[in-house]
């Protein structure tokens, strides 16, 4: 299998997808808003979130129709997140996804509308997908709220708060993973999660899914700390220093990098062995959380 090629497809599919969502309307209103929004959305990612739903409900063999729709609606979620993160505000940076942020683009009170219509937009597109789709409600109601919980006050917000508390304070690695497995961890969970249930699993395989979610958010992170150091503008289309810019605490910072890079290797290793205990076809997966721990951008 080239991964490479597989990965790249599967990116261009996604970008179609979500460009699909953005109808162009001659209303100066509506496309005001919708521009600032599709600005951030259609910026290139690496598109991992609704890649790692899509991918983990082909595992199972009872895939609901809409899985696509959910997979753009966590693409959305996770945009939001990245453009109210760039705020002035919050961490104040003027590079993301290799361009100006969206605050620096439309200014700043366009950039909180944008990400605040894209996290609307989310949730419209995973309850319409229970109205299109009613024999599938249930599954697509049980995906919608690990997405819901991840990705607010108990997840991913309950992370950015408690980031933004611990700015320029010592803490220990206890605090640290506590920041990270909500602020980044529980929304890669909820998309492998999410993706699961929408391809049908047991309750028994969601547990396992669930496991080697919250190893992959670890991974992700731990190696968004190595990049923050290591990485380079140009490969990761941000500015890197952002976390000593900020006086954050990091894995690198607590641990040194040659630690972090044999715990990323460890949690690249037991995520794929929990994978393989799965029964369907698990070799792009393993390449993507390869890539994950290896990535340079
Ligand atoms: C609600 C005011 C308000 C703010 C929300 C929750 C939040 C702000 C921010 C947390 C989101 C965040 C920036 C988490 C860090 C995770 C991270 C390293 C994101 C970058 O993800 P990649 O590398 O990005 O997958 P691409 O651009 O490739 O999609």
């Amino acid at each position: 299998m080239d991964f490479e090629l597989e990965y790249n497809q599967r990116i261009e599919e996604i970008e179609g997808f979500l460009n699909g969502f953005f109808i162009r309307s001659d209303n100066k209103f509506v496309e005001t808003i919708n521009k600032s929004m599709r600005y951030s959305l259609m910026a290139s990612g690496k598109r991992l979130r609704p890649i790692l739903l899509i991918e983990f409900s082909k595992l199972f063999s009872h895939p609901c129709t809409y899985v696509v729709d959910f997979a753009a609606s966590l693409e959305m979620i996770h945009t939001y997140s990245l453009i109210h993160d760039d705020l002035p505000s919050m961490d104040n940076d003027d590079l993301r996804r290799g361009k100006p942020t969206n605050h620096v683009v439309f200014g700043e009170a366009n950039a909180i509308l944008a990400g605040d219509g894209l996290l609307n937009y989310a949730y419209e597109n995973i309850m319409d997908s229970a109205l299109k789709d009613p024999l599938n409600a249930l599954k697509y109601l049980e995906a919608g709220k690990i997405i819901a919980e991840a990705s607010g006050h108990k997840g991913m917000i309950l992370g950015q708060i408690s980031d933004l508390m611990n700015e320029c304070a010592e803490i220990d690695v206890a605090t640290l993973d506590f920041i990270n497995s909500h602020k980044t961890g529980d929304l890669i969970r909820a998309s492998v999660m999410a993706g699961a249930i929408l391809g049908g699993c047991s309750k028994k395989e969601l547990e396992l899914v669930e496991s080697i979610g919250k190893n992959i958010g670890m991974c992700f992170q731990i190696v968004d700390d190595i990049l923050d150091i290591e990485g380079t503008a140009k490969e990761m289309g941000k500015l890197p220093g952002s976390d000593e810019k900020n006086d954050k605490t990091t894995y690198p910072k607590l641990l040194g990098i040659s630690k972090c890079k044999e715990i990323a290797n460890e949690l690249i290793e037991s995520s794929i062995a929990n994978l393989q205990l799965l029964d369907g076809d698990t070799m792009f997966i393993e390449g993507l959380i390869r890539y994950i721990g290896e990535r340079n951008k």
